[in-house]
């Protein structure tokens, strides 16, 4: 693979924010309508026809326009691809992320878009198309909601943070048992509270636009928060591991912070620390 120029990498960042927009039509023209829902891992861990409609309507957009770059998709990888993570021009692309609310018309599901190249994080375009909103994001250049900047809350003290979080699609008595422990732990910090949208990229997105200071989840994959997650760093937060270590794509787990000191206490609360198989090993 050649080496990608910047120029080369803002053609496919404007080519993104396009294919969300197109993708987020058909979300919206199916998000009243009845569902075809099936289950995946467990009974919690849901896919519709949309899922797989919008994936291909972006994995064949992709292809057609830069067709040595490579694919990641949550619903290709649920099919069986098993390829992994390379140094090349990847997309990483989760076409709905939050599809429990999808099923359930509850407003919160994103398109996500995601771009590594030599496994960095180059850009990413969050996509809510029921209430509008897209957030965008290239490294060293500012995220944005609607084309407007957008920035972390300043908040420095864990004590007064709306922190986000998810109950996940595991519904494994350990894996739930260690869930709970550590939401007691944090909200007994105390914490402001602690908030749950239904999707990854929309939690992570708040914390980029100062609604919530932190999110954090054990268990998510790497589409659910590789464009969020640039978003979140380009608006001045932070990314870390569960343990407050370094921020590993493939890891599945994360903590988006709008700062270092409340990411890192975050993480102190986190007494369960929850191991899942990583992504695209
Ligand atoms: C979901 C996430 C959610 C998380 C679930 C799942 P999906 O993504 O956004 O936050 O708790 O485990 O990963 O399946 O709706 O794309």
């Amino acid at each position: 693979m050649d080496i990608m120029t910047e120029s080369e990498i803002n053609e496919c960042f404007a080519f993104a924010s396009t294919i969300a927009k197109e993708a987020g039509k058909v979300i919206s023209s199916a998000f009243y309508k009845e569902k075809d829902i099936e289950t995946k891992a467990g009974v919690a861990d849901l896919v519709t026809k949309s899922d797989k409609e919008v994936e291909k309507l972006l994995f064949d957009s992709i292809r057609s326009k830069f067709p040595s770059h490579k694919l990641i998709g949550e619903e290709s990888v649920s099919a069986g691809d098993v390829s992994p993570h390379t140094n090349d021009p990847t997309w990483i692309i989760d076409p709905i992320d939050g599809t429990t609310n999808f099923v359930h018309r509850f407003p919160y599901v994103a398109v996500c878009i995601g771009f590594t190249y030599n496994k960095e994080i180059k850009f990413g375009v969050v996509y809510n198309p029921i209430l509008d909103e897209l957030y965008t994001a290239k490294r060293g250049t500012g995220a944005f909601l609607n084309g407007t900047r957008i920035h972390v809350s300043q908040e420095p003290d864990l004590r007064k943070c709306l922190v986000m979080t998810e109950c996940g699609s595991s519904r494994d008595d350990v894996v739930m048992a260690k869930l709970f422990e550590n939401m007691q732990s944090v909200l007994s910090t105390p914490v402001h509270t602690i908030h749950s949208l239904g999707s990854a990229a929309m939690n992570a997105c708040m914390v980029a636009k100062g609604a919530a200071e932190a999110y954090y989840e054990f268990g998510p994959h790497c589409w659910d928060f590789c464009a969020a997650g640039i978003i979140v760093e380009e608006a001045g937060g932070v990314l870390m591991n569960g343990d407050g270590g370094p921020f590993d794509l493939m890891a599945r787990q994360i903590i988006a912070a709008n700062n270092p000191e409340v990411g890192k206490s975050l993480a102190k609360r986190l007494v369960q620390q929850i191991s899942f198989p990583h992504d695209c090993q």
